[in-house]
C-alpha cells in the first residue's frame, strides 16, 4: 500500500500544478452521493461524477464478484415459478436437506456469498417465524420443526460463505387469506419492533418504534428475525415483481432501511440505493456499465426505486439530466436453469459451463457482480448436472485468473507487486503506461481495475497494445473500466504491453492490471448418422432458453 500513497501524493501534486484547468480538483471530496447545483456547468458535473465512490459495504460487495442465488420453496414441489399464496403448506414435503452439498458446490465455483429466498411472492416462510403459520412450521419437513435458513446459515459458516436474504415485499398469502395483512387498510400507528410473542423471546434486545400499518409491521418483524437470528447478513434482496396488489398497499422502505442499517451494518440492500438490478434476467450485460448514476432526488431519502433498464444509464449525457450523482452498482442476475425454481432433470435445461463462464467474464469483467441462481431439487440437493457446471466454472476461473502473468514485470514505477495490489495513478498528461515482463508471455485476457474506492470510476475509453515484431499492435479497446474490465482478445505472445487511456472524466487512477491466458476448449460437437450410414459432425447448438413461465418475466417487472 505504500506505493499507493506515493501515487496519491503524486496525483495531488499534479492536480495542484493544474489548478488552472481544474479549479475544483483539490477541494472536491469524494462521496457516495454528490448533489448537482443548478449553476453547475457540464465540466463541473463530469468532475463531480469522477468523485462519486462506493460505500465500504458496496465495495466489499463488488469484491465478492461471483455470488449465488437460491430459489427454494413450495414452487419446487408444484413446479411453478410463481405460486398463488393459497398452497397448502403440506406441499413443502421435504424429506432430505443437504445444505452442506449446496455450500460445497458454491464454494467450488468460487462464489463468495449466497442469497436465499427466505420468502418468495407466495408468502411461505422457510424459517421458524413467530409471525405466521404459513411456512415450514406447518409442513411435514422435520414435523414442522425444520428451519431451512438455519441449516443454510450453519453450512455457510462451515464453508466460509457470506449469507444474504431475499424477503419478497409481494406476499400472496397475506393478500389472499381472510386475515391477511397485505392491503387490509389498517391505520398507520406507532408500533414497536419486534412485537413480543409469548415463549419466543429475542436474544437481541434492540427495539424500534415506527409509524407503520399492519403489513409493514409484519415485514419489519420478519426482517428483525432474519437479521438477528441467522448470523451476520451481508445482503438484503428486495424484489420488484408483484403478481398482484391489494388495497393500495405501500411499503415504508425508509423504516425498513433504518432497521437494516442498525441490525445488519455490513449488509448492502438490493433493489434500493446500494445495488440495482441490471435490467434483464437472461444474463445480458451492457458494453458500458457505469455505476455512477444520475437521480432526480437524493437516493438516501427515496422510498422507492424504479428499475433502470435503459441501455445507457451513466454516460455524460445521462449525468447532465440528473440532480444527484450516486454510486449504485449493478448485479447481473440469472439462473443456471430455465427458471428460478427447480422443475425437473429432464425438460428443464441447464446452462453449459461455456455459457456460465462467458457470463462470468462479461459481468464481473463489466463493472458488475454476477449473481447466479442454482435451484435445489425436491431431494433438498443441487442436481448433479448443476454441480458439474459449478465445479467446471470454478476450475476455469482458477485456472485462468488464479495467477497474474505480469507479476514480477516492470511497470512505470519499478517491479509490479506480485500480490497485484496498488499499481498506478496517472497524472495530468500521463495517458499511458508501459509494462515489461522478464520473458515473453502468451496471453488472451487482461483485467484492469480502477481505484474506485478512493478515486471513483473515471476512464471512458481505453486501448491496449502489445509490442510485436518491433512495433506496437493494438490488441483490445473498450470504453469504461470501473471496478473491473476484463478484455478478451486473440492470443498474443509479447514482452511489452501498453495501456492507453483515451478519454477520462478526471485523472484516471488504476488500481490493478493483470494478464491471463484462457485455455480455449474445442467446440462441443454433435454427431448425426443417417439411415444410410453417412455421418455428419457439426457444432452443438446451445439450446438454452430463458423461459421461467414460457415467457420473459423481466417484462412483467413492476
Ligand atoms: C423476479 C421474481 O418474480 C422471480 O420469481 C425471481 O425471484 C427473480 C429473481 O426476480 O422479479
Amino acid at each position: 500500500m505504500t506505493k499507493l500513497f506515493q501515487y496519491l501524493a503524486l496525483t495531488a501534486l499534479l492536480a495542484a500544478c493544474s489548478q488552472k484547468s481544474e479549479p475544483n480538483a483539490l477541494v472536491l471530496p469524494v462521496s457516495n452521493t454528490i448533489q448537482i447545483q443548478e449553476s453547475d456547468g457540464k465540466d463541473t458535473i463530469v468532475l463531480k461524477a469522477a468523485h462519486v465512490v462506493p460505500t465500504s459495504n458496496q465495495f466489499d460487495a463488488l469484491q465478492n464478484e461471483f455470488i449465488a442465488f437460491i430459489h427454494f420453496g413450495p414452487n419446487t414441489f408444484t413446479r411453478m415459478e410463481w405460486g398463488n399464496g393459497m398452497e397448502d403448506p403440506k406441499i413443502f414435503n421435504l424429506q432430505n436437506l443437504d445444505t452442506d452439498q449446496w455450500c460445497k458446490a458454491m464454494k467450488d465455483a468460487g462464489m463468495k456469498m449466497v442469497i436465499f429466498t427466505a420468502k418468495h411472492h407466495d408468502g411461505f416462510v422457510l424459517w421458524q417465524s413467530r409471525y405466521t403459520k404459513h411456512g415450514v412450521m406447518s409442513s411435514p419437513f422435520k414435523e414442522g420443526k425444520g428451519d431451512v435458513l438455519k441449516e443454510l446459515s450453519e453450512s455457510c459458516k462451515k464453508y466460509g460463505l457470506k449469507l444474504g436474504v431475499y424477503l419478497s415485499p409481494a406476499d400472496l398469502y397475506q393478500i389472499e387469506n381472510k386475515e391477511g395483512l397485505y392491503g387490509n387498510l389498517s391505520e398507520y400507528t406507532e408500533r414497536t419492533i419486534p412485537r413480543q410473542v409469548e415463549g419466543r423471546p429475542f436474544e437481541n434486545k434492540t427495539k424500534f418504534t415506527f409509524k407503520v400499518d399492519d403489513y409493514n409491521e409484519y415485514f419489519l418483524n420478519q426482517l428483525f428475525e432474519l437479521l438477528t437470528e441467522y448470523g451476520p447478513i451481508h445482503e438484503v434482496w428486495f424484489d420488484g415483481a408483484h403478481p398482484k396488489r391489494k388495497g393500495g398497499q405501500t411499503y415504508k422502505y425508509l423504516a425498513w432501511k433504518e432497521l437494516i442499517r442498525e441490525l445488519a451494518p455490513k449488509a448492502v440492500i438490493f433493489g434500493k440505493e446500494d445495488i440495482r438490478w441490471c435490467g434483464n434476467e437472461a444474463g445480458k450485460t451492457r458494453d458500458t456499465e457505469w455505476n455512477v448514476i444520475p437521480y432526480q432526488e437524493d437516493p438516501d431519502q427515496m422510498n422507492s426505486f424504479p428499475d433502470l433498464t435503459k441501455e445507457s444509464l451513466g454516460s455524460r449525457e445521462d449525468l447532465f439530466q440528473g440532480k444527484f450523482l450516486h454510486y449504485q452498482q449493478a448485479e447481473t442476475n440469472t439462473s443456471i436453469r430455465e427458471g428460478w425454481f427447480y422443475r425437473d432433470d429432464t425438460d428443464q435445461k441447464v446452462r453449459s459451463t461455456d455459457d456460465v463462464f462467458d457470463m462470468y467474464e462479461r459481468s464481473v469483467g463489466g463493472n458488475s457482480t454476477f449473481l447466479l441462481n442454482i435451484p435445489p431439487n425436491r431431494e433438498g440437493k443441487f442436481s448433479p448436472q448443476d454441480v458439474t457446471v459449478l465445479e467446471e466454472v470454478g476450475e476455469r476461473i482458477k485456472e485462468t485468473y488464479g495467477e497474474n502473468l505480469l507479476s514480477g514485470a516492470k511497470g512505470p514505477h519499478g517491479v509490479l507487486d506480485s500480490d497485484n495490489s496498488s499499481f498506478e495513478l496517472l497524472g495530468q498528461g500521463v495517458q499511458e503506461i508501459v509494462i515489461e515482463t522478464n520473458a515473453p508471455i502468451t496471453i488472451n485476457r487482461l483485467a484492469i481495475q480502477e481505484a474506485i474506492a478512493t478515486h471513483s470510476e473515471r476512464v471512458e475509453k481505453h486501448a491496449v497494445d502489445a509490442w510485436v515484431d518491433n512495433a506496437w499492435k493494438e490488441i483490445a479497446t473498450a470504453t469504461n473500466i470501473g471496478y473491473k474490465r476484463i478484455l478478451r482478445f486473440p492470443e498474443i505472445t509479447t514482452q511489452k504491453l501498453r495501456i492507453r487511456i483515451l478519454e477520462s472524466r478526471f485523472y484516471p487512477a488504476l488500481a490493478n492490471v493483470s494478464a491471463h491466458y484462457y485455455k480455449a476448449r474445442p467446440p462441443q460437437l454433435s454427431i448425426e448418422r443417417s439411415v444410410e450410414g453417412s455421418v455428419t459432425i457439426f457444432p452443438k447448438k446451445d439450446t438454452f432458453g430463458w423461459k421461467p413461465h414460457g415467457e420473459d418475466l423481466s417484462l412483467i417487472h413492476i
